[in-house]
């Protein structure tokens, strides 16, 4: 399917990683979306749903592991497809679809903003935080406890092989806070030194486990280990309604080329190279989630789901999803 430039630019961001992080990849997919209702030239109603529809089935295959995506496009299909036999008009329908879009960018802003009110009450002065990868809602909790004059620390790893904590470092360090980068390799020799772990999230599901990026489960072990808790900063449209019947998040494999050039692959020998770009974090090593409507324990995720994604149709969970049952059977 051919989308229209502006659109296609903003699929090959998320594709590309140029756009990365899971709110910015919801946002940005329903950007793109709004993008085709405006310009449409369907001719009736059909046609622009069935426009929409195909724009909508393009972007989910731009990244699989950030739920986000798929509720973000929900969010808007599920209205679009509730305006269509209301709305006489394309203009009518186009009206829908760009209402939609707007007030999930609109709702998603606001969250990200609530979170790092919500989360902010939970840092001290004196904390030694750690974060992994690079997260705005977990940067906004701590952006937000600085500024009310909360004084900490923050150790951030580096995420390799993106090294996202690079973008994470600059973004505390320009808001004044100190920060100490370190290897991913040594979370578990700084972990007696910290008090608490705080990172986002690409997925939460049903039994409370978080999926983020590849390392999240290893930093949250040695927490664990070491009695230090790990919060997890999530807007409720990364919660993942298709694990309410069972279904596992899709995790992502990167190019190896992202860990080991080819060249260097060649002097080894003959290996294969693997890149899974996320990992899942069990519920019994989170102790709490922040989201927009609150804080919640992990085992407090399927009340957000059934709040939140009550209204969505089992056929709707089964057209907007990031990969097909059928894929995976
Ligand atoms: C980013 C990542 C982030 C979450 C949450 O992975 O794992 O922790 O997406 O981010 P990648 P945010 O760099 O592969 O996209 O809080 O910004 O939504």
């Amino acid at each position: 399917m051919k989308l229209p430039e502006e659109a296609e630019r903003i699929a090959d961001g998320i594709r590309s990683m140029r756009i990365r992080g899971a709110g910015l990849i919801a946002r940005s997919a329903v950007e793109a979306l709004e993008i085709v209702a405006r310009q449409s030239k369907a001719k009736d109603v059909e046609a622009f749903v069935e426009e929409l529809t195909e724009a909508a089935r393009f972007l989910l295959q731009t990244r699989p592991t950030a739920v986000s995506l798929p509720n973000g496009i929900r969010y808007v299909m599920h209205r679009v497809n509730g305006g269509k036999g209301r709305a006489a008009t394309v203009e009518g329908i186009r009206s829908v679809a760009i209402q939609a879009t707007e007030d999930f960018i609109e709702n998603a802003k606001t969250a990200v903003h609530r979170i790092g009110e919500i989360g902010a009450r939970r840092i001290r002065d004196g904390d030694v935080l750690l974060t992994h990868c690079n997260s705005s809602a977990a940067i906004e909790v701590m952006k937000t406890a600085w500024m009310q004059g909360r004084k900490f620390e923050v150790l951030v790893t580096e995420t390799r092989p993106r090294f996202q904590g690079h973008i994470t470092a600059h973004e505390l360090a320009k808001a004044g806070i100190p920060v100490t980068l370190i290897l991913d390799d040594a979370v578990r020799y700084f972990m007696q030194h910290v008090d608490k772990v705080l990172v986002g999230a690409d997925a939460i599901t049903a039994n409370g486990a978080l999926v983020n990026k590849i390392g999240t489960s290893m930093v949250a072990l040695a927490a664990h280990e070491a009695r230090v808790r790990v919060f997890v900063a999530a807007e409720t449209y990364k919660f993942s309604p298709e694990t309410m019947i069972g279904e596992l998040v899709k995790i992502e494999d990167r190019d190896p080329a992202e860990m080991i050039s080819p060249e260097q692959r060649r002097q080894i020998g003959s290996i294969k190279v693997l890149n899974p770009s996320f990992d899942v974090t069990p519920p019994e090593f989170i102790d709490l989630i922040i989201t927009e409507r609150g804080i919640i324990p992990p085992v407090g995720a399927i009340l957000i789901l059934e709040e939140v994604f009550g209204v969505v149709t089992p056929e709707e969970l089964r057209e907007y999803q990031t990969y097909s049952l059928e894929e995976e059977a």
